[in-house]
């Protein structure tokens, strides 16, 4: 009976030890693929999801991972030094260009609403009342020692005079410098904005016209042309050109810029290019337009021997982070997310024709609607902060 009563033992012991290796090892395997949350340099010896196979491939999304220094998130923090009237809807920020860095302090371009009262979105829009956001706007600009205090300077470009492209309102200005001036590029309305019903496009329709000047403190100089025309009928730029955004390559000015196709249930937005020798034109567009396939608001930078771009808002590449070897061909570099909205960062070499980009880390960008439920809607800028640069490897998130 002893003995017997001692094997029962052995056995429920052995049993007990097998189990638990079994569990333990079961525990093992689960840490060897995600040992303390992160992926191991070596594939484990186990059967893995085709998930799980990407991430040891190197091959998430089907990017290539050599590549996943486009990979950002992104950190908000509001600024300093901008009056919102209480944000009763009368004075709107928006739509800011790249920063730039002059006689010793950043320089920011935005624009700047001011107006009786807020934006009628329902067809009560007339001469001193808006009917967007964006309308019965001007261009102002302010400056900043560190990028989080700004001081307003005051206007920098003014409504043109009618029937100029731009006498009902410029918006959404960016920036170029070249060959020691300054140059302003923006949308330049001939109509109310949301005026025009058989756009498609919930009628935002305008061509870009420019400006020029020796300081980036003025006077400004507008050319009074328009300088990136719509597109033929039926194209897909026909009727918006937004959000130019110049940058300087092979020795000529890439213009990049969005158009809208219409279309329900939103309207299909791209990003388009055309190229030019001289800041007021002629702008030639690229044969290959649109050369990004979604988005909404521009923002590029160079990146290596290429170009990056910030990829956000709309279309089926939405919340990507994009790479182009020639400005012109752009692939997925990584997928992210909260991707800031309308964003200028701040490009030292948006201008100096670099083939050795060094990236971005941070800039200004807006938040929209705000107040619209109450009747009241503005927009305001932020800054974004972000690790796109190779010169700076750990940025505190
Ligand atoms: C944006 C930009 C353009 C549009 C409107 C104001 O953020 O795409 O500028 O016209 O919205």
């Amino acid at each position: 009976t002893d003995l017997r009563v001692i094997s029962m033992i052995q056995m429920f012991a052995l049993t007990i030890a097998l189990c638990s290796g079994w569990l333990y090892s079961a525990v093992a395997d689960e840490s060897q693929v995600f040992p303390y949350g992160n992926v191991p340099d070596e594939k484990p010896d186990l059967p893995l999801s085709t998930a799980m196979q990407r991430v040891y491939d190197g091959t998430y999304a089907g990017i290539d991972a050599t590549r996943n220094e486009l990979f950002s998130r992104f950190k908000y923090t509001p600024l300093e030094g901008f009056d919102y009237h209480g944000h009763d809807g009368t004075v709107s920020r928006r739509d800011s260009t790249k920063v730039i860095r002059a006689n010793g302090k950043y320089y920011v371009w935005y624009t700047h609403r001011q107006t009786p009262t807020p934006p009628n979105y329902d067809g009560g829009a007339n001469e001193t009342i808006p009917s967007r956001d964006w309308d019965l706007s001007e261009i102002w600009y302010a400056t900043s020692d560190d990028g989080f205090r700004w001081e307003e300077q005051g206007v920098a470009i003014k409504r043109m005079e009618k029937p100029n492209a731009g006498w009902r309102s410029v918006s959404t200005p960016d920036i170029l410098v070249w060959k020691g001036k300054y140059y302003m590029y923006y949308q330049a309305y001939l109509f109310m904005p949301g005026s025009r019903e058989s756009s498609g496009t919930n009628g935002d329709d305008c061509p870009v016209s420019a400006s020029v000047a020796d300081s980036p403190d003025g006077p400004w100089t507008p050319c009074n042309k328009i300088v990136v025309e719509n597109g033929p009928p039926g194209s897909w730029d026909q009727y918006v050109i937004h959000d130019p955004y110049p940058l300087v390559r092979n020795g000529q000015i890439y213009l990049y810029y969005k158009g809208e196709m219409g279309g329900t249930p939103l309207p299909v937005r791209a990003q388009g290019l055309a190229i030019a020798d001289h800041p007021f034109g002629p702008f030639k567009k690229h044969p290959l337009n649109p050369v990004i396939n979604s988005g909404h608001e521009t923002s590029l930078f160079p990146f290596k021997t290429g170009v990056a771009a910030l990829v956000s808002r709309h279309g089926l590449e939405h919340n990507t982070i994009q790479y182009s070897p020639d400005g012109v061909n752009f692939e997925i570099a990584a997928i992210t997310g909260l991707m800031p909205i309308a964003p200028g960062a701040y490009v030292p070499d948006a201008f100096t024709d670099t083939a050795d980009g060094r990236g971005i880390t941070w800039g200004l960008c807006h938040f929209r609607n705000l107040g619209r439920d109450e009747g009241k809607s503005h927009s305001m800028l932020a800054r974004f902060d972000c690790d796109l640069s190779l010169d700076v490897d750990d940025l505190e998130m």
